[in-house]
């Protein structure tokens, strides 16, 4: 997945889950959101009692906001599933989950 973030008094940090299962419990983002973006890989055997369709859910921890101060925020570029890629911008701006799901 390819990741960027706005820090606000720290970076932002963010959870991976597939199917429902932690990938990833904390990762921290340090590319700046505008200027450069972060590619992070994640391996596991996702491919559980046959089921083609997999959800892949990315929570932002920390996040924090402050009117006129600051907002710690991700933004996900791409995420790429088993070679497959779904590149819609998405913005995670607060603690609500965003998911993608994939059939292969
Ligand atoms: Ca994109
Ligand atoms: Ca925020």
């Amino acid at each position: 997945m390819k990741i960027a973030g706005t820090a606000y008094k720290g970076d932002p940090k963010f959870a991976i889950h597939v199917d429902g299962k932690v990938v990833d419990a904390e990762t921290v983002v340090t590319a700046d959101y505008g200027t450069d973006w972060q590619t992070f890989t994640f391996t596991g055997d996702f491919d559980a009692a046959g089921s083609q369709k997999h959800k892949i859910e990315i929570d932002l921890l920390n996040d924090l906001w402050s009117r006129g101060k600051g907002d710690r925020n991700l933004y996900v570029d791409a995420v790429t599933f088993n070679g497959v890629t779904q590149s819609q911008d998405v913005a995670i701006t607060n603690q609500i989950d965003k998911d993608w799901f994939f059939t292969i």
